[in-house]
Parts: C-alpha cells; structure tokens; sequence
C-alpha cells in the first residue's frame, strides 16, 4: 500500500518553522534516504588509455613531481564531477613520474594502492623498504606508513592509484604528515618483505599489528603464472572466468582493510553471465582486449584502460583475446558490516 505524502499550506508553513531549531521532517526525505535497491550516483565510465596518456605526459611538461608533490590526473566519476571520487567511496588517479624524479616522503591514515599501467623500474618506498615496479603488479602503502617514489630509469612511469579517500572523509578520520626530508632513509634491502612474507612462510614469533598486508609488492609475473597454471584445469566461473583475491598471507583475509583487489583471467572468447554486486568496482586492464556490458553502457577496453562498474549494475564481459583484469572496490568494509550482497544471472 502506498501512502502519499500530503503538501497542504499548514504542512509547508509548518516546515519552514523548522529550521530555527535545527529540526527537519523525516516523511518529505524518507524515500530517498532508504531506497528499495542502490541507487548509485556513480555512473559506468571508462577512460582509454590512449586518450589519456597524451593529457598525463602534458601535465609532465607543465609540473614537477615535487612541485606537485604528486602529479596525478584524478579519474572523476561522470556522476560525480569535482569530488575527486570514482566511485561513493573510492578515488582513482593516473599518476606519472619521469625519469630521475622523487615523489617525496609523507603518510596519511587513507590506504593507497598502485596498479602499475606503463613503465618499469621506478620503486616506491615503505617505511624505508624500496620495491622496483614492473607493469602490471600491485603495490600497497598501508595506512600511516611513509610512502616515496623515485623513478631512476629511463622511461616515465604510469600508475593507476586507488584510494579509500572518500570513505575516510566520511568518516572525518583523515591525517597527513610530511617527512622533513626529500627521501624516508632505506632500512631494509629490496625484496626484503616479498622474502619474508610472500613466500609461503613467515618468520617464527611473526605476529602483525596492523590489518594490511606485510607484502606490499604483489608482482604481476608471480600473479599471471599462478593463473596460467590455474587455467589448464578448465573450471571456469560462468560470472567471472577465473578470479583470485589478493590475500594477506598472515590472515588470509584481503591484502587491504578497506579495499578488497583481485586479478581475473577471462579467456578469449568466453562470455560471462550477469553478475551485480553492492561494490561498486574499478576496473584496469592489464593484458588483452575486449568489451564489457554494464548496464545501458557498452564499454570496448584494452590493455591500460580503466573502467567503473557501479553498484548494482549488471557487468558482463566478453574478452576478444586471453585478458586480465586488475580490479579493486570497498568489497572488505561492505563485508565486516554484512552490507555486501552479490546476484548472479540465473542460467
Ligand atoms: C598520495 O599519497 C599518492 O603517495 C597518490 O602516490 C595519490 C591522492 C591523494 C592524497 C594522497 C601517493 C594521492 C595521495
């Protein structure tokens, strides 16, 4: 049964006294409070790379690295124009760094992920540990950790960066420091955390303090191999081909508190069936090309593009070749609420 609201003069004059005692009318905002399914702002959108990495290698010419402390063009959500948000709680970023630059050192309480999407051999530092970055891998700067990047080759660096900036806005718990100095000093030798965490063992005695993952380097040969042996055995998900989680080798849980990242292989010519779930997810294509629908949107991708899919609206891919997919969304945070809810397309 469905009950109008009324709108009669007494109702209207009655609410303008309302404001004066800082109170408002709960029956005039209800439905779109609480809506019967998401109702996203964020819309599907997709930005090639092609197009623009032309505008990011301008921003090169016309910025610093330090000048800007971090040269980034920020992928806004179409939805969303000028919060510096690809999704209600995301943010995404394509950020450059040329040859013989320096990102200098600072921490923030927001987590920080890089998908690297051009280049090679440019590192990031963690709290002194320096990890070389090859296309295609997955870094992470857990919350409060000092953070650099330096690219000591020859060629520019590209990155997409994701971020839980909004959702800790939301929450009003955002801190940020410099580092007095350019650099954080480097204690621990490359290679050092991948040794000791990332290789099926941990030190006896380990135990981790923090919710993020000690392995801050998730190299993308080591993730394309795992995936190309998994591929022989044939048993595909008929919603997501073959998709694997990035874990926290200490807890098993996500590598990130708040943002859940995957890797998915979709083998040339599969087609996979509707799937929509509550996190909205941000898509960077690491290998082939292909073609997503999400929703009313068609969305032709290839290697180094990033695209959107918003809560609650139907994805499904069609790969033209053998292609992975990077993706990442605040599927985690919806998890430990019980807020996430998934539908597969019934077959
Ligand atoms: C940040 O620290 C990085 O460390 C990138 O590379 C993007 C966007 C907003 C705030 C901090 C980085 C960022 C950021």
């Amino acid at each position: 049964m469905t009950v109008e609201v009324p709108d009669t003069p007494e109702l209207r004059a009655f609410y303008e006294r309302l404001p004066d005692y800082r109170l408002a009318p709960l029956w005039t905002v209800l439905s779109n409070l609480i809506t019967p399914v998401p109702r996203s702002r964020s819309q599907s959108a997709h930005w090639s790379y092609e197009k623009v990495r032309p505008l990011i290698m301008e921003a090169g010419d016309l910025i610093t690295a330090r000048q800007a402390e971090r040269r980034v063009l920020i992928l806004e959500n179409p939805g969303m124009p000028g919060e510096s948000r690809i999704t209600e709680t995301l943010y995404a970023g394509l950020q450059l760094i040329l040859p013989g630059e320096i990102a200098p050192a600072h921490r923030h309480t927001q987590s920080a992920l890089r998908f690297i999407v051009e280049g090679s051999g440019a590192y990031t530092a963690v709290d002194g540990e320096k990890t070389m970055m090859e296309e295609g891998d997955f870094v992470i700067t857990p919350s409060w950790t000092w953070h650099d990047h330096g690219n000591e080759s020859d060629a520019p660096m590209v990155w997409l960066d994701g971020l839980d900036i909004p959702l800790v806005g939301m929450l009003d718990a955002s801190f940020f420091e410099k580092y007095p100095d350019e650099v954080f000093p480097e204690v621990r030798p490359v290679g050092d955390a991948l040794a000791r965490y990332g290789s099926g063992l941990l030190p006896i005695g380990y135990e981790s303090h923090v919710p993020t993952s000690p392995v801050f380097n998730y190299p993308f040969v080591r993730t394309r191999e795992a995936l190309e042996r998994m591929k022989v055995a044939n048993e595909w998900d008929a919603c997501h081909g073959l998709k694997s989680k990035y874990v926290n080798p200490v807890t098993g849980d996500y590598a990130m508190p708040t943002m859940a990242t995957h890797m998915q292989l979709l083998p040339k010519g599969f087609e996979t069936c509707g799937y929509r779930s509550t996190d909205s997810t941000v898509f960077s294509v690491a290998e082939g090309h292909g073609r997503s629908q999400v929703g009313d949107t068609t969305i032709d991708w290839q290697k180094r593009d990033t695209f959107v899919v918003p809560s609650w609206t139907e994805v499904r891919h069609f790969p033209a070749e053998d292609s992975y997919l990077f993706s990442f969304s605040d599927r985690p945070v919806q998890e430990k609420l019980g807020l996430f809810r998934e539908l597969r397309e019934a077959k």
